[in-house]
């Protein structure tokens, strides 16, 4: 059957701000404090989504959360109007407002886990929200996420998060790969964790945020085939060299698994495991590189491996479609133009100005979810949420008109900030057609 490969991205809130608040991930620390460009960075996510959107491609938009999270803020016991909870949680503690008013739900590659319907036993498109019970500020968005993928995919199965404990740690998409021969044809599903939390003590010094009983679940909750689904082991020496998430150091579409040689623990079983699962289904092809060719620390501060591995109509082979921090450091253009010049699966290399995101730790893959949509599938989905040249007239002007230039740490303690966020907020769920209850701020 034909099924598309839609990327649906997450639209970076107003409130972008690089507020250090990612242990392990090296960006987030190095960049805390930093002043953010909340316009910018919404303006570059969108022209990533236009490029890909331009090249016939569909691109679905996800809408920002409503932050501060003034909810979860009474949660923990601040009272009075929403300025009262804002104002007295800044005075009891600073980092607390900052976790509550991160732009986090931006990487949606972290908002679920997709299984498409061709590997699915009941022929359902299913997602799971992922908990991302590891981070505070990442913890309070999959009620929302699942809100937004139940309104982008009415038809589709849509389950909660995993239960809020630290054995089913997850982190949604962001440690899975899909291969397959054609995107509606079944397809090899590989679940990369980096911690069994059955068996002892933590291995790394970072956080190991997802766990193997968290995919296993997942897998299951799926229906997915267990002949072809493969459980992948990170190695711990690149969670601790900076690499929080899979996709730091490795990406995968169609047949092809682009990753580093030091991404995994036992790359040749898991090598052999995943040409096993997809045998009478296609050949997978492999293309590993070296440490030597590019040193792991390079591969992690330019993200070569976060970058979106696509099909283009037209194009008989990939696309790496990488950050521009690839194209400025030497060793990795150097790997870009071999692979270009070389005759392997990836024969393009298009780089990207996401820099605001990239900050935080976040390149073009971890913008964007990745949905296998049959045609049928795809008349299900809530066209408002589509890109089209209108959605992104649209949501460009609205941009422009309410987010801020600048946003300094001390901003956050602005309840005027707090207003213009609720207000843009507001305003876009006219455009996306979201109705008048979509925010908690919409519902009091
Ligand atoms: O969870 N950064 C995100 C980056 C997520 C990247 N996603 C993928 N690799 N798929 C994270 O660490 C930093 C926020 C701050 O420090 O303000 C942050 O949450």
């Amino acid at each position: 059957m034909l099924a598309h490969e839609a990327n649906y991205d997450g639209l970076i809130g107003p409130t972008h701000n690089y507020g250090g608040l990612s242990t392990g991930n090296l960006a987030s620390a190095k960049n805390k404090g930093l002043i953010a460009k909340p316009r910018a960075a919404a303006l570059q996510g969108l022209q990533k989504m236009k490029l890909m959107a331009d090249a016939g491609l569909v691109q679905g938009v996800l809408p920002p959360h409503a932050r501060p999270n003034i909810l979860e803020l009474r949660f923990m016991g601040f009272s009075g109007s929403d300025e009262n909870v804002l104002q007295s949680a800044w005075r009891a503690n600073p980092i607390l407002v900052r976790n509550m008013y991160s732009a986090s739900s931006m990487w949606s590659a972290n908002a679920a886990t997709v299984s498409p319907s061709a590997d699915c036993a009941d022929g359902n498109l299913h997602f799971t929200p992922a908990n991302l019970s590891t981070m505070l500020h990442r913890s309070i968005e999959h009620e929302q996420t699942g809100r937004a993928l139940r309104a982008a995919f009415p038809n589709a199965v849509v389950h909660d998060a995993l239960p809020m404990q630290s054995s089913y740690s997850d982190e949604g998409a962001a440690n899975h790969v899909r291969l397959c021969a054609e995107q509606g044809q079944k397809g090899v599903e590989l679940f990369v964790y980096g911690r069994d939390a059955l068996a002892g003590l933590a291995e790394t010094k970072f956080p190991s945020r997802q766990t193997l009983q968290a995919s296993h679940i997942i897998a299951s909750r799926h229906q997915l085939s267990g002949a072809h689904t493969v459980f992948a082991k990170q190695s711990p020496q690149v969670i601790d060299a900076g690499a929080f998430h899979n996709d730091v150091v490795c990406v995968g579409a169609k047949q092809c698994l682009f990753y580093h040689e030091l991404a995994f623990e036992d790359t040749a079983g898991i090598l052999a495991a995943l040409t096993k699962a997809a045998a009478g289904l296609f050949e997978p092809q492999f293309v590993e590189v070296s440490n030597e060719d590019v040193p792991l620390n390079d591969a992690i501060t330019a993200y070569l491996f976060n970058s979106m591995l696509v099909q283009f109509p037209g194009e008989e082979r990939l696309t790496l479609v990488a950050p521009t921090e690839t194209e400025n450091n030497k060793f990795t253009k150097l790997y870009c133009d071999k692979l270009i010049a070389g005759n392997g699966p990836i024969g393009a290399v298009k780089y990207v100005d996401v820099r605001q995101s990239m900050r935080n730790g976040g390149g073009p893959a971890c913008l964007r979810l990745r949905v296998v949509l049959t045609d049928v599938e795809l008349a299900d989905t809530n066209s408002k949420m589509l890109l089209d040249d209108k959605l992104f007239a649209q949501l460009s002007k609205w941009v422009n008109k309410h987010y801020r230039e600048n946003l300094e740490p001390n901003d956050l303690q602005d309840t005027e900030l707090m207003h213009e966020s609720f207000t843009a907020l507001d305003a876009l769920t006219g455009i996306m057609g979201l109705g008048g209850d979509f925010y908690p701020f919409q519902r009091n």
